[in-house]
């Protein structure tokens, strides 16, 4: 795969590691001077995910980074200034020093939906976003990113369906890199590889080297491309490792020594330097080029960063609340009359039934066989479905279903009506009631107004 990357290909990948990796490790010295506000989080030995990810996607595109993915903000042009000032509070960062670590976003130029502390939430967000972008046209793909522990949540399998079962053009990177805080994969998670979590929603998958920087943007690169094809959601997990504790002021003493030294020797900006040097693609004097680029750049904003004023005081009492037109720019693009898409003036007939919703889905009364996505279909499924293709269309029983179910509300609604008029359930009507109430209801037996109303309204 890496001999598919041109050379400038190759070396840009090196030169947004090598950033990632600086403006890190320049956030440390100035948490240790104090000048952080709030909590400092560490993507040591895990830029290649970021980088890799990040690079495989075009300017259109969006993304939606968590805390380990400066890398990913970095190649999607956001200055390292931006991420000074935001992690030092300051008044020039992009929330006004309103907000902290990577808790930013760039919806007009970038594309960047910003973080979301509770872990999975993204994945709807940025299913939405995906499927926004396919409404209106644009052929976009939006990314996210999730951790070992965070695909455990009950969001991000909910996330992760609804994008499948919609097709959304999205691409969800699980970042498995061994913990969730002091949690080890293998206590939260019965399974070897989180890849596997795509075969219950019959999406694609793939599992990546998460240390080898030209594997993870080859590997990225393709699930954009079919995403953007129309194949639906793909999930890939790149295996790697958390060097630093959760965040700084974790000193991780619950991870063995042998676990910490193996990974430290697979170093991803070592991994593709020794590649690269190789492979003649890199040579002293243009390592020492990217470096020299680096620390001017860094030290330029860097300083920006520390000269830059906290926000005034009174900022403090604006943009609390949403009043209207000054707390947000955002506006929704109707590409039809919005009064078309507005019940209940819309012109158009709301449609109740999708045409095949529902056919060649069922198991047919039967144990649901599994299906998992990479291995062929088995005898008995493939005769369920074409027992389910035969039968009746799936609109004429939902329909009937609909009339019947209807005409007995009606009835029942008239009977419990009665009986709540009369105060108690009579053996007459007690049947009625019951259908009603939804459990059965005893003779004498007070009726609660409230569950008669609620279930006679059906
Ligand atoms: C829904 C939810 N539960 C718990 C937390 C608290 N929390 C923040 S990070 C974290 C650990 C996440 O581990 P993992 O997903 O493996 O990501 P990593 O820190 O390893 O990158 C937890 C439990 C949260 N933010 N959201
Ligand atoms: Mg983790």
């Amino acid at each position: 795969m890496k001999k598919e990357l041109t050379r400038q290909q190759h070396l840009d990948l090196y030169y947004y590691m090598r950033l990632n990796r600086a403006v890190e490790d320049t956030m440390v010295k100035l948490f240790r001077q104090n000048k952080i506000v709030g909590g400092l989080y560490s993507s040591l030995g895990q830029e290649a995910i970021s980088v890799g990810t990040a690079s495989a996607l075009e300017k259109k595109d969006w993304i939606a980074p968590m805390i380990r993915n400066i890398g990913a903000l970095l190649v999607k042009g956001v200055p390292p200034r931006d991420i000074f000032t935001q992690h030092m509070a300051k008044y020039t960062s992009p929330t006004l020093g309103k907000d902290g670590t990577s808790h930013f976003g760039d919806l007009e130029k970038l594309h960047i939906v910003s973080p979301i502390s509770m872990l999975g939430d993204l994945i709807p967000v940025m299913t939405g976003v995906a499927m926004a972008g396919r409404y209106l046209g644009q052929k976009i793909v939006a990314m996210t990113w999730i951790g070992d522990g965070g695909s455990s949540t009950g969001v991000f399998h909910e996330g992760l369906n609804f994008a499948a079962t919609q097709k959304a053009p999205f691409v969800l990177i699980l970042e498995n890199n061994g913990w969730a805080y002091s949690t080890p994969v293998r206590r939260q998670v019965p399974l070897e590889n989180l890849a596997d979590r795509a075969k219950a929603y019959g999406i694609a998958s793939y599992i990546v080297d998460g240390n080898d920087v030209a594997d993870v943007y080859s590997t990225a690169k393709e699930a954009v491309h079919r995403a953007r094809a129309g194949e639906g959601p793909i999930l890939i997990e790149a295996k790697t490792f958390r060097r630093m504790g959760h965040a700084q002021h974790d000193p991780a003493e619950y991870v063995p020594k042998e676990m910490r030294e193996y990974w430290e020797k697979r170093d991803p900006i070592l991994l593709h330097e020794k590649f690269l040097t190789e492979a003649k693609l890199l040579d002293v004097k243009t390592k020492k080029e990217i470096e020299t680029k680096i620390e001017a750049l860094l030290s330029q904003e860097r300083d920006f960063a520390e000269n830059s004023p906290m926000p005034p005081p009174e900022l403090a009492e604006k943009g609390v609340y949403c009043s209207g037109d000054d707390c947000h720019k955002i506006q929704p693009r109707w590409e039809r009359p919005v009064a078309e898409v507005t019940p209940p003036k819309s012109s158009i007939d709301a449609s109740w039934v999708v045409e095949g919703f529902g056919r060649g889905k069922s198991s047919g009364g039967g144990t649901a066989p599994i299906h998992f996505g990479d291995t062929a279909q088995s005898e008995e499924r493939k005769e369920v479905e074409e027992k389910l293709a035969r039968a009746r269309p799936v609109e004429v029983v939902i329909k009937d279903a609909a009339a019947k179910s209807a005409k007995n509300a009606a009835s029942n609604g008239r009977k419990a009506e009665k009986a709540r008029a009369g105060k108690d359930a009579s053996a007459t009507n007690r049947k009625a009631v019951a259908n009603v109430v939804g459990k059965s209801v005893k003779a004498g037996a007070k009726v609660p107004a409230k569950s008669m109303a609620r279930k006679g309204r059906r």
